[in-house]
């Protein structure tokens, strides 16, 4: 029963005056639904192959940077790594049969590139061509619309050994890897990203080396985010080139900043921030070039420029995926290379923080929306991926995590809000669809609707998956 449904009653029964306000603010009776997004909205969840797929030297897979990275002592907090993950290679059907019994129409995942090309490029692995074929073809059996990432972050480690993004080969094996895959499953995947957030994947693994492959400082950092940005296109163009009828997008990481004092120092910083964060990533993609003015370290990019590139940079995306999990709070500090700024712990803050250590602040997928539809030109934007990792307990066998729906909820208001405000929101993807392998810190933080018992590979909705399926079907 809704509020509205709830009020009705009470004015029947004749009770309605005796009920206390707050009872009747209580988010128990709150009236978000499905439908309210409009008919044409898409739900779905989310995954990426290595934090899930397992079978890490299966069948012919080569090594990717993230096996080499994580089977290094010290790099994985909890010292674990992806070798079996979610086991995602073995069970899939009823992975995705879990997917279809909780109404998930569509499912986000990504595309591993050594298990298709070992070395990276040149021989191509069947086995893993057939792996693919056999995950896309389970969706579509059952019901659910593939929609695939190209790169979340699992490079081959054979092009890594070669300089990785860094090497401007880059691009010629980049287009060979995508040629590869548009061709071999456009026929029956439609929706494509290039890119799952290179704001993270970048900075973490080429400038502060704490994702793979750990390399450190500016000589790192420029190149490969040069090479990144300019592989969208190149990613985008086969694409469009190759698949009928597709629905082509990237993704990015965007959080709003906000100082965390109201002065012109502290404004400063934040605006730094937002061009470390935000900016710098996506605008380049949009022909804005890198935002040299508030981060003048970018100026030295013109080493790496080619006279193309200006041209090349751009590319006319059918969508854009933004992933938002938190806000940032900026604070000036002299000492941070480049930047000279630094996020305040969200201890500080006075809000929830998640076991991420984010801080939880919907208000800001509301802002960060606004900033990013503000561009002339995005055609459509996707929430690719919003979620959270609470520290979930069983009763009685179930995992209460009302912390969740709760977080879950109070998001997706603030994507109504925008919408509601004429943003062009096409859909929204949870992170994700079952625990798994976050990256550096290991398997602890769980951001599943399913719970995995990662001993006994057991699945176990928890009480968000349950809400969010049965919030798909209102
Ligand atoms: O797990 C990651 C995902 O791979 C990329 N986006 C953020 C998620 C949570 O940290």
């Amino acid at each position: 029963m809704n509020r509205s449904e709830f009020l009705k009653l009470c004015a029947i029964l004749g009770i309605g005056s005796t009920i206390p306000k707050s009872i009747l603010a209580n988010d128990l009776f709150n009236d978000l639904r499905s439908s309210d997004f409009g008919n044409d909205f898409v739900w779905g969840t989310a995954t990426a192959s290595y934090q899930i797929e397992g079978a890490w030297n299966v069948d012919g897979k080569g090594e990717s940077i993230w096996d080499r990275f994580a089977h290094q002592p010290r790099n994985i907090k909890t010292k674990e790594n992806g070798d079996v993950a979610c086991d995602f290679y073995n069970r899939y059907n009823e992975d995705i049969e879990l997917m279809r019994d909780m109404h998930i129409k569509h499912s986000r995942f990504s595309i591993s590139w050594p298990r298709l090309l070992p070395e990276g490029t040149g021989k191509i692995n069947q086995k893993g061509i057939d792996f693919y074929d056999r995950v896309i073809d389970k969706y579509l059996k059952e019901n659910i619309t593939p929609w695939a990432t190209l790169y979340h972050w699992d490079l081959p480690q054979k092009l890594q050994d070669k300089g990785g993004w860094e090497n401007r080969d880059i691009l010629g094996w980049f287009e060979e890897y995508v040629s590869l895959c548009a061709h071999k499953f456009g026929d029956r995947v439609k929706n494509w990203m290039v890119f799952n957030e290179p704001g993270t994947f970048v900075p973490l693994g080429y400038l502060i080396k704490i994702h793979a492959p750990g390399k450190f400082g500016f000589n790192h950092f420029l190149p490969a985010l040069h090479h990144v940005s300019l592989a969208h296109g190149v990613g985008g163009r086969v694409l469009k080139n190759v698949v009928k009828d597709g629905n082509i997008g990237t993704t990015f990481s965007c959080s709003h900043v906000d100082p965390y004092k109201n002065n012109e120092r502290f404004i400063q910083s934040a605006k730094r921030m937002d061009a470390f964060t935000n900016r710098m990533y996506i605008e380049p993609i949009l022909g804005l070039g890198y935002p040299t003015a508030e981060i003048p370290k970018l100026k030295k990019m013109e080493k790496y420029f080619k006279p193309d590139d200006e041209k090349n940079l751009p590319f006319d995306f059918d969508f854009i995926g933004l992933q938002n999990y938190s806000r940032i709070v900026s604070k000036p500090l002299q000492i941070v290379p480049g930047l000279h700024a630094m996020n305040v712990k969200a201890k500080k803050l006075g809000h929830d923080i998640t076991e991420m250590g984010w801080e939880v602040y919907p208000e800001g997928m509301y802002k960060i929306i606004k900033q990013i539809a503000a561009y002339k030109n995005i055609k459509k934007i996707y929430i690719t991926e919003n979620g959270v990792a609470f520290k979930d307990s069983f009763v009685n066998g179930n995992i209460n995590d009302t912390k969740r729906i709760q977080f879950l909820k109070d998001y997706l208001k603030q994507i109504l809000r925008a919408k509601k405000e004429g943003v062009d929101i096409g859909g929204y993807f949870v992170w994700s669809f079952m625990d798994n392998f976050e990256w550096a810190e290991g398997y602890h933080p769980r951001f599943g609707l399913v719970h995995v018992d990662f001993k006994t590979q057991q699945r176990i909705i928890k009480d968000s998956g349950k809400w969010f399926s049965e919030f798909l079907q209102k």
